[in-house]
């Protein structure tokens, strides 16, 4: 990886490992990363090109969890008491390609929000993982309905339109939306829907976002997961080559 951006690799495993986990990533075998200046990766010493999607938002949403959810491994801490990712770290799926060393790579950032020293030193590193970004997948929760934090981040990150044309929201944790049930098989309400559709009207003209890009999702349990993958591809595809 770049001296400028340092990024610790949790999990190494191939394209067709993480099809095989989740389907909708099939996306993904149809071609290779276009090489491009933010393709492009140092790794020891050769040099891949990659298609990297970025995850980044307030401590504690649920960015770790999702993506262990989507690659089905524990290869990022969590926790439910403090804030536990410090550093950027990256899931790698190696692409089946004959032609040079091409990965598809899922990196979590540290979560925003806990102090402002440590807010100031993350929105750098967050722009530095921008520029090398093809998708960035933001987090908000359902649960929560401060958001000026995330107005403070994306007036920072992505004041325009075509920067924020590259941002997913992941409204996570939407099992926590009001009126809470305690169905048991889990299984939301109509009235939770409701209050979801009504928080991504809300999110969508703080943050200035389409509302297809703003995905309602439950790590916890496994709701839409595959639905944020499938809006990752529609992101992704313009960076893909035939193989
Ligand atoms: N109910 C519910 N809890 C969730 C959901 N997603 C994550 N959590 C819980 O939220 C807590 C924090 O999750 P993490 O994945 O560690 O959050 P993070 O965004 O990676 O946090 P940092 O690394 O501090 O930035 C954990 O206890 C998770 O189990 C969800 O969809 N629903
Ligand atoms: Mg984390």
């Amino acid at each position: 990886m770049t001296a400028a951006l340092a990024c610790t690799v949790k999990l190494t495993r191939t394209v067709d490992d993480l099809v095989a986990h989740c389907d909708a990533f099939d996306f993904l075998q149809d071609g290779l990363p276009v090489p491009s200046s933010a393709s492009r990766w140092r790794r020891g010493n050769t040099v891949s090109e990659d298609l990297q999607v970025i995850v980044m938002g307030k401590s504690g949403y649920g960015k770790s969890t999702t993506l262990n959810s989507l690659i089905g491994e524990e290869a990022f801490d969590t926790s439910d008491t403090e804030g536990c990712t410090r550093v950027m770290q990256s899931a790698e799926f190696k692409f089946a390609s004959t032609s040079g060393t091409h990965y598809f790579s899922l990196a979590d950032l540290p979560g925003i929000g806990e102090n402002p020293q440590l807010d100031a030193e993350y929105i750098q590193l967050y722009r530095a993982a921008l520029e090398k970004a093809h998708a960035v997948i933001y987090f908000m929760r359902a649960d929560q309905r401060d958001y000026a934090i995330d107005e403070w981040v994306f007036s920072e990150l992505f004041p325009s339109r075509a920067e924020r044309g590259k941002v997913i929201v992941a409204l996570n944790a939407i099992d926590k939306i009001e009126p809470m049930n305690r169905r048991h098989p889990f299984e939301m309400s109509a009235a939770q829907w409701q209050n979801v559709d009504l928080r991504i009207a809300s999110i969508s003209k703080k943050l200035k976002l389409v509302t297809a890009a703003i995905i309602p999702i439950s790590a916890a349990e496994q709701i839409n997961t595959s639905r944020l993958v499938g809006r990752l591809s529609k992101l992704l595809l313009p960076h893909m080559q035939p193989g």
